[in-house]
């Protein structure tokens, strides 16, 4: 079901501070930034390597404000990993499965995701603890 670990986010009081610190310290290129609104986000992707079905990245992500999944993440437990991104070949035929075996869904259907891709979240309580998100790569 996955192909490769897509991203990793981590959520940051300071994009342009972290993007800084990942270029200086890993050096890492950003392949992109994005706002957006639907998820509350002002994001950043350092690209790592090309996989399977797309490339892998750190997805470095600010909260548009403290009323987001990001700003409440952040005050309740700081900077740090906020989510693992899983790439799969179909998004909505991943939800299916996945929330056929009692998995809750946090979208009902595939959301717009950074570069195009497609993209929805699980539950972190029904998967061991971690905010898991499912990737569709766009199709070229
Ligand atoms: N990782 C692991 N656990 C998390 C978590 C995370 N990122 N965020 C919340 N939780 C845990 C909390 O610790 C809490 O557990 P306890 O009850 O034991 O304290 C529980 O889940 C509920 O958390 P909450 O603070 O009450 O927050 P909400 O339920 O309001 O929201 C979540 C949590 C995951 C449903 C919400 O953040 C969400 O819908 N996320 C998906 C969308 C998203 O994160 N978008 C930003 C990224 C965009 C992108 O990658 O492109
Ligand atoms: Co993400």
């Amino acid at each position: 079901m996955f192909m490769r670990i897509d991203h990793v986010g981590i959520a940051c009081h300071d994009l342009e501070e972290k993007i800084a610190l990942f270029e200086q310290t890993f050096e890492l290129t950003v392949v992109a930034r994005e706002v957006n609104e639907e998820q509350g986000v002002k994001e950043a992707m350092l690209h790592i390597a090309d996989g399977n079905g797309g490339g892998s990245y750190i997805q470095l992500l600010e909260p548009l404000g403290p009323d987001t999944p990001v700003g409440k993440f952040l005050a309740k437990r700081g900077e740090g990993v906020h989510h693992v991104a899983f790439g799969v070949p179909d998004v909505a035929e991943a939800m299916r499965e996945i929330g056929g075996k009692g998995v809750r869904l946090l979208d009902e259907k595939p959301r717009h995701g950074t570069m195009g891709s497609s993209i929805a979240f699980l539950h972190p309580k029904d998967v061991g603890g971690m905010l898991t998100e499912l990737v569709q790569a766009p199709k070229h």
